[in-house]
């Protein structure tokens, strides 16, 4: 009922979501007719809906290198997550993870569902991985080399500081970032300047927004909870981090939770930056579609009790308008000014009180005129615009048509009703006469 009425609210979203539907299926129905590669891409349509379809429309020369990065960094993840391996176990394995990655044999009991499935039949990914070029295979190995060794260092110890927060996004996304740049230039889709830098704030914004978004899901962890916000910043407004799930405590868990919302839109700008300067538009897709999923979900997640008491996400037909629109520097300009435009409304209103609305205002203000110069714009102009949501028109065309079809098909039915009624009752007089 909730999907129907989401689209009777949202026409615009049906057509994007009958494309979605489509891709995906696409996707799930491509087969190598190899055991390896068929387990590798159906894995990955199984954890990743929306950011598989991505990967696979990547140029071939790309496809199956991030195919298999994105699978060696979810195993590594599922290790790094489980919190029934103990600690003394878990930090070896964590710091020898890249050697297993040439080991025919290696698998490891461990993780939930899907990624318990990945685990098990690890085997099936290492045989794939031998068979990318070896350069990938490098750039791979080496990221996961660091990436072991900075999750075993957050094993032993907790996210204390703003700095530790920054180093622990850096490790688990970050140096993913660092790793595409390598996999794109090395597959000679990119030749521009793309400093680590740039491929490091883009990590750190999708991760810190996961970060924001799971409160609930990693505080409910069984069998122990695992928590990635800094003390620094949520210790100025609770005891214990458990506190905000609390009703009671609800306005300081929302003013902490706006705080991590100042602390991770100053990376946007620089995600904006590093998106501006790719050349390949499947490669642009794949990295400009989750950072605009997550400029989303922080529209949602801002001043927002709910991060508190359930999953705040992005709809799927919104997930899926951007899916299909995000194919120019333009539309991601056009996006993150949309979603700026409705965290300022916020700081203007629900949230004027809060201590750092004044900071937040200045960091949206720069990611407007960000955009307004990527658009030749003013920014006004943009903050008038932007709570339209611009896109949304110039995205949803088709969708327009269809509801214009529905809405034609909808009147001849009435006509065709009308006409009928119309006839019994000429037919019924006709009787009596
Ligand atoms: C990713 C990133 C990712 C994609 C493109 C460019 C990037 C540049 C720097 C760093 C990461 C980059 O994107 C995915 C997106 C994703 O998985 N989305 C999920 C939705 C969700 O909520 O999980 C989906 O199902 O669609 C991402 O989040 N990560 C990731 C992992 C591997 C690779 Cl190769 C690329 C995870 C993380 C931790 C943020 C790096």
């Amino acid at each position: 009922m909730g999907k129907l009425t989401d689209a009777l609210d949202h026409p615009e979203e049906i057509w994007p979501l009958v494309q979605m539907y489509a891709a995906a299926r696409k996707a799930k129905a491509q087969t190598r007719g190899s055991p390896d590669w068929d387990f590798c891409y159906s894995l990955l349509n199984a954890v990743s809906r929306s950011f598989s379809i991505v990967i696979q429309q990547l140029p071939p020369q790309l496809r199956d290198a991030v195919c298999i990065f994105y699978l060696v960094l979810r195993a590594l993840d599922t290790i790094e997550d489980d919190m029934t391996i103990p600690v003394d176990v878990k930090v070896p394995e964590l710091v020898k993870f890249h050697t297993r990655l040439r080991d025919r044999e290696w698998k490891y009991v461990c993780g939930e569902k899907d990624y318990r499935r990945l685990m098990l039949n690890y085997p099936l990914v290492t045989q794939a991985f031998l068979q990318l070029d070896s350069v990938h295979q490098e750039v791979i190995t080496d990221i996961a080399r660091r990436m072991g060794k900075g999750m075993a260092e957050f094993i032993e110890r907790d996210v204390e500081t703003v700095q530790d927060y920054d180093l622990y996004c850096h490790y688990v996304a970050g140096l993913t970032g660092l790793g595409l740049v390598h996999l794109f230039k090395a597959s000679r889709l990119e030749h521009g300047d793309l400093p680590d830098d740039l491929a490091n704030s883009m990590g750190l914004f999708l991760q810190k927004t996961n970060i924001i978004r799971d409160y609930l899901e990693d505080i409910n962890e069984e069998p122990a909870p695992r928590m990635f916000w800094p003390k620094e910043i949520w210790g100025k407004y609770g005891r214990v981090l458990e506190d905000f799930k609390d009703p009671a405590n609800s306005a300081a868990a929302v003013q902490c939770l706006n705080h991590l919302v100042l602390n991770v839109m100053r990376h946007a700008v620089r995600s904006l930056e590093f998106l501006s300067r790719l050349q390949d538009i499947q490669v642009f897709r794949f990295c400009a579609i989750p950072q605009v999923m997550a400029i989303g979900t922080l529209a949602e997640c801002f001043n927002n009790p709910q991060v508190f008491t359930g999953v705040v996400k992005m709809r799927r037909g919104e997930t899926a308008k951007y899916m299909v629109s995000i194919n120019s520097m333009r539309n991601v300009y056009l996006a993150f000014a949309h979603f700026a435009c409705i965290m300022i409304k916020k700081c203007n209103g629900p949230a004027q009180n809060d201590p750092h609305a004044t900071e937040l205002h200045v960091v949206l203000n720069e990611v407007l005129e960000r955009c307004g110069e990527g658009l030749n714009v003013q920014p006004a102009k943009l903050q008038a615009d932007g709570l339209r949501g611009i896109l949304g028109k110039a995205a949803t065309r088709p969708a327009i048509a269809l509801s214009s079809i529905v809405l034609i098909l909808a009147s001849v039915v009435t006509l065709l009703v009308v006409y009928g009624i119309l006839a019994d009752l000429w037919r019924s007089s006709q009787q009596y006469n």
